[in-house]
């Protein structure tokens, strides 16, 4: 199976640089806004670009994703909210099982169901332990999940989960807030669950500010994921960027 996208990752993780993405949601964006963002991205040094969404209620994935990659040569990762955002186009996917919650569903169930598309896709699977943290307002994907996210000061239930994670074999965690969360993820859970784990972590929902994402990445964050932000103004970009790639810490 390929490992290119993940190999860059744990490459940078070893050299203490800090890696930014871009959430695209595809409800979100038409011909015009996909060619503005790339534009943007690729001026700024976007690594890469996420795209998925909880609902994804168009029906143009692959039209968004083969945009994308006619524009620039920034990885394009797939972040589904439900099996069927699959498009061979990408790639890799984040292999997501909700490890926060207690859905057998999306811990396994949906896993099972998709398997041999998936895996017919020939895209690079990135296994992903994913965790949902109380982001202060009920998002789309605790809605949809119908699974209870981890209380934002069980800084413990967040490690252990994490390390259960590692220990289960996932190549990557990816704590998030969900999409345009109230309150994003305190520093201090994001430090614990770095320090006892060795695969890369992903960290997401509701990052406004570049001084958060600069903290994130200070705390131990390996890969800041912005959506809404950027959606909003996608002059944060290089200002984004430039505060996580400012980080560097030795591993
Ligand atoms: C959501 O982590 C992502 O799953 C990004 O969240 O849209 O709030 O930046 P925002």
């Amino acid at each position: 199976m390929k490992q290119i996208i993940y190999q860059s990752l744990l490459e940078r993780k070893g050299k203490g640089q800090k890696s930014f993405a871009l959430l695209i949601d595809p409800d979100k964006v038409n011909a015009q806004k996909i060619d503005e963002l790339t534009r943007n991205s690729v001026l700024a040094g976007v690594d890469y670009l996420l795209v998925g969404g909880s609902l994804v209620i168009s029906n143009h994935l692959d039209e968004v994703v083969q945009r994308i990659k006619a524009n620039c040569s920034i990885p394009v990762i797939l972040f589904p909210g439900t099996p069927s955002q699959v498009s061979r186009h990408a790639d890799g996917l984040l292999y997501l099982s909700l490890i926060s919650g207690r859905n057998p569903e999306l811990l396994i169930g949906q896993h099972v169901i998709s398997a041999p598309f998936v895996k017919q896709s020939g895209l690079e699977i990135i296994s992903t332990g994913y965790m949902v943290i109380d982001g202060g307002a009920p998002t789309t994907v605790s809605y949809i999940s119908n699974a209870t996210p981890i209380p934002s000061d069980k800084n413990e239930i967040a490690m252990c989960t994490a390390m259960a994670a590692e220990m289960l074999g996932m190549k990557l965690i990816y704590m998030d807030a969900g999409s345009g969360a109230r309150r994003s993820i305190s520093e201090e859970m994001i430090s614990m669950v770095s320090g006892c784990i060795d695969i890369p972590l992903v960290v997401g929902g509701g990052i406004r500010e570049p001084e958060k994402a600069y903290l994130d990445c200070k705390a131990g964050a390996d890969l800041i994921v912005v959506g809404n932000a950027i959606e909003k103004n996608s002059g944060l970009l290089p200002e984004m960027a430039a505060a996580i790639h400012s980080v560097t810490v030795k591993a």
